[in-house]
């Protein structure tokens, strides 16, 4: 309980837990990453990590949900896939007394008692800056194509959102196909093709923006497939900025990807022994900002990442 907490120092206390971390899934590099970083996280602070990956499905979390409830986990951690249905499960949580921290996606409730914070970055903010890119390499001339990530998730809406807001100031920049592709590369590429052959073969296209680097990734093999050059005859512009962006970044075969830090383990943690140790302030959105990586500045970074 909280008194022995108290007792204890904060070390002593995060050896003693157990969260449960209920995954999106490993649709892609960048979520791979993310879950690997978590459970590194749980081994370097002694913290018993019972990991659940629900293969992108909701209802696979909140089964997951209810079982770290009825083991009585310390605390949760959840990345939502969709945004909307978290109400109930969350209530449950909360008679529990079990704290929940969001991480990355978020969950649409009304009432913010049902979790302790959320550590995301804005996706609108994400949005516009991929637009702002582009509309600045094409002086707002240019016919994009989409691809999103999954629906109903607010990575997808909130990315939507922020891209079409900066490029609905440039009225000769549109929107002339937009897909989901579920943030797979398989599905980037399948989605990519048919939009080609739909555009007779692709060559009048300006650019493609993708909702996450997977998704990029998958298409360009698509439009080199189709004869043409991603990032000269296409454009590519992307979020994530996952190791495998960086490749294609330097080979010329992407332009832009915004950065989005897979390191929300850390953070995460920290909420929760700080709550365990008795804080109950806590800001309802800890928001994390990322860097756009281009052509020009991706060789510091990689050569970095390299080093690590
Ligand atoms: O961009 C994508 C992933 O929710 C922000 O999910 C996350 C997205 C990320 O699979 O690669």
């Amino acid at each position: 309980g909280l008194a022995l907490a108290s007792l204890l120092g904060a070390s002593q206390l995060a050896s003693a837990l157990t969260v449960g971390f209920s995954q999106v899934g490993s649709e892609s590099g960048w979520r791979t990453t993310f879950s690997e970083s978590v459970k590194a996280e749980a081994e370097k602070r002694g913290i018993d990590l019972k990991f659940s990956d629900a293969q992108q499905k909701q209802e696979n979390q909140i089964k997951a949900i209810r079982s770290f409830i009825a083991q009585s986990v310390d605390a949760i951690v959840v990345a939502p896939v969709v945004e909307t249905g978290w109400r109930p499960v969350l209530m449950e949580a909360r008679r529990a007394r079990i704290p929940v921290v969001i991480v990355d996606r978020n969950v649409a409730v009304t009432d913010d008692r049902l979790y302790i914070t959320r550590i995301a970055p804005d996706f609108v903010d994400e949005g516009r800056k991929a637009a702002q890119w582009l509309m600045e390499a094409t002086d707002g001339r240019c016919d994009i194509v989409e691809l999103q990530g999954t629906v109903g998730s607010s990575a997808a809406i909130g990315r939507m959102e922020g891209f079409n807001e900066v490029i609905g100031k440039h009225p000769e920049a549109s929107i002339v196909r937009s897909q989901t592709a579920e943030f797979t590369r398989a599905k980037g590429k399948e989605v990519m093709e048919s939009i080609l052959k739909a555009e007779g073969g692709g060559k009048a296209l300006c650019a493609l923006w993708a909702h996450n680097d997977e998704m990029a990734l998958g298409a360009i093999q698509a439009i080199k497939e189709a004869g043409l050059k991603p990032g000269e005859d296409i454009l590519v512009v992307s979020v994530d900025a996952v190791d495998d962006i960086f490749t294609a970044l330097l080979d010329g075969e992407v332009n832009a990807s915004v950065e989005m830090s897979p390191h929300l383990g850390g953070p995460a943690f920290d909420v929760i022994e700080a709550y365990l140790g008795g804080k109950r302030d806590f800001e309802k959105w800890m928001v994390m900002d990322g860097r756009v990586f281009t052509q020009e500045n991706a060789k510091a970074e990689y050569e970095k990442r390299q080093a690590n």
